[in-house]
């Protein structure tokens, strides 16, 4: 399975072709359209969300409710587009209309000047347009047809945050993926511990009161994957490996760890390897879970426990230095549109990114043209490791 987005900020509509999805597949916009709203919504969205009710539209690849097996196309219109027909126009237009949302202040943190001097651009939006957090929508879109492979093989997937802006959740012990998932849809800031709600609330209103934005750190757990998932044979197919580039590669994340992740840095082995034990029903499992479900590079059958952590938003109502790009001379940066924090919302992209990474592999391992297929060759090595 593999995909592609396409698409700008303003632009008309933003895309995604996805290839290699099983036929037989129950598939609806709804599906898709339920985790576009989460993704929209969070405690501290700016206003671009206030403007957009993202929908997707599905042009191939599903046909009376069921995949095809045929490239899936996805279309999420832009709304806002309306607004800058000329601005974002494909065709030449007048310098005065060039000129009219032009950057050329670009913003520390943010895309802006680095693309400028690769892609020779003179007006900095071409970098803006193109590296905006709204290109996440795509990969959510995608994530939510992964996310049915996945439910269809009894793998359930849950986010929440574990940070807010420095403050610390505590977790309480035991929770399974489903409590997570659900606690997480009760809390306008994704968090699981309900008593942290308010004052998560009044920083974030404070911290938009100040024209600044925070970051955080959002933990993905997965539940009910099979052991043996990646592979040690080589460095490009271990899966923790292609998880890190997946959660890396969300806008604005900064890093990424699997169970006790940079704290084993601090601990001794006896205190972080996890003891095999051994049950008549279970087959082998763990004592305890702190390498997040990860061993050699594989799936051990554990729930997977990942963390990313999102710096934040490099778009400042109130901003930072910068330099004019025709006069060379000290500016403060452009000021576009921002959201004082958008970490719910990372956390539900988060959550996407690593749904697709795990269903691309587990077609790798067991590729498959129908979902019947599939669902017998996962439920055959289910056995397998079972009685192993
Ligand atoms: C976002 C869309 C953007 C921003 C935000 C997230 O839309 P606009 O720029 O029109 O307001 O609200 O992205 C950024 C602040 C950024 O720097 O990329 C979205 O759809 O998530």
């Amino acid at each position: 399975m593999r995909y592609l987005t396409a698409g700008e900020s303003h632009g008309p509509r933003l895309t995604a072709i996805l290839e290699g999805v099983p036929a037989g597949l129950s598939l609806t916009a709804e599906d898709i359209n339920f985790d576009l709203k989460r993704r929209q919504g969070g405690y501290g969205r700016g206003g671009r969300m206030k403007i957009e009710s993202d929908q997707v539209e599905i042009t191939s690849g599903v046909r009376h409710g069921k995949t095809t097996g045929a490239p899936i196309t996805l279309h999420v219109i832009n709304k806002d587009h309306q607004k800058w027909l000329d601005i974002m126009a494909v065709e030449d237009v007048e310098d005065k209309v060039k000129l009219k949302r032009r950057i050329k202040h670009p913003r520390p943190g943010h895309a802006d000047l680095v693309g400028g001097m690769k892609y020779r651009f003179d007006d900095l939006r071409n970098s803006l347009e193109r590296s905006s957090a709204r290109e996440t929508t795509m990969r959510v879109a995608v994530g939510a047809v992964a996310k049915r492979i996945l439910a269809e093989l009894d793998i359930e997937i849950a986010n929440h945050v574990v940070v807010f802006g420095g403050k610390e959740i505590v977790i309480p012990d035991g929770l399974t993926v489903s409590q997570i998932r659900d606690l997480a849809a009760q809390s306008e800031v994704s968090i699981v511990n309900q008593e942290r709600e308010k004052e998560i609330k009044a920083y974030i209103d404070q911290i938009k009161k100040d024209g600044d934005t925070i970051g955080g750190v959002v933990e993905t757990v997965v539940g009910g994957v099979p052991a043996g998932l990646g592979s040690y044979v080589q460095w490009d197919r271990k899966l923790d490996g292609r998880l890190a580039q997946a959660v890396v590669s969300i806008n604005a994340f900064k890093g990424v760890e699997f169970g006790v992740g940079f704290q084993a840095g601090h601990l001794k082995g006896s205190q972080v390897m996890d003891e095999i034990l051994w049950s008549e029903e279970e087959g082998y499992t763990r004592r305890t879970n702190n390498l997040g479900g990860f061993e050699g590079g594989m799936t051990n059958g554990q729930t997977l426990v990942i963390r990313g952590v999102m710096k934040p938003i490099p778009t400042l109502y109130k901003p930072l230095m910068s330099v004019d790009m025709d006069t060379h001379e000290p500016y403060k940066a452009t000021v576009e549109r921002s959201d004082p924090t958008a970490l719910p919302a990372a956390g539900v992209v988060m959550e996407s990114v690593v749904a697709t990474v795990l269903a691309t592999e587990i077609l790798e391992k067991f590729s498959s043209d129908n979902m019947e297929e599939l669902k017998a060759a996962v439920g055959s090595h289910r056995d397998f490791v079972k009685r192993f």
